[in-house]
């Protein structure tokens, strides 16, 4: 009896104590809310294995590749033609995603250090070099992709992993 009470006692402590790493109650993990976790919260969207959020304000590349990183992410990456078609579906205008050439012209990668493979520039683009290093989808009729200058102010879509 007193050594229940005792563990009783010791559990109010504990539950009522803030979390503190390192703390063995955080590291129980119920399946149930592991799942949930891995799930993108608004106003993140999941498509395929990571979470995508258009964010409308026009910023520079480089100010909307900060802005991604405030919230855990970077500017989007793209990798095949359904990822394409899938965030032309998030945006009306012309929107950063995360390809650049600045550091040296015709090396695109992507900000988030994925391979940069698939491309769907627009019929005569990349045409800009060192000027236009920056990656701009949903470019005219053809929703393609052009390099433009990175002062350019567009909205933007970022990525995060699950
Ligand atoms: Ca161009």
């Amino acid at each position: 009896m007193l050594a229940s009470l005792l563990c009783l006692s010791s559990i109010d402590i504990l539950s009522t104590s803030a979390p503190v790493e390192g703390d063995p109650l955080v590291l129980i993990v119920d399946p149930v809310v592991e799942k949930a976790a891995e799930a993108c919260v608004e106003p993140w969207v999941h498509y395929e294995d990571r979470c995508f959020f258009y964010d409308a304000t026009p910023r520079s590349w480089s100010k909307a590749q900060l802005n991604c990183q405030t919230m855990g992410g970077s500017l989007a990456s793209i990798h095949s033609t359904a990822q394409n078609t899938r965030l032309l579906q998030m945006t009306k205008t012309a929107t950063w995603i995360g390809g650049t050439d600045c550091q040296q012209s015709d090396d695109w990668f992507w900000s988030d250090a994925t391979r940069f493979s698939q491309k769907f520039w627009c019929g005569s683009q990349p045409d800009g070099g060192i000027q236009e290093c920056c990656l701009q989808m949903n470019t005219g009729d053809d929703r393609c992709w052009d390099d433009v200058s990175c002062q350019t102010e567009n909205p933007s879509i970022c990525v995060k992993n699950l």
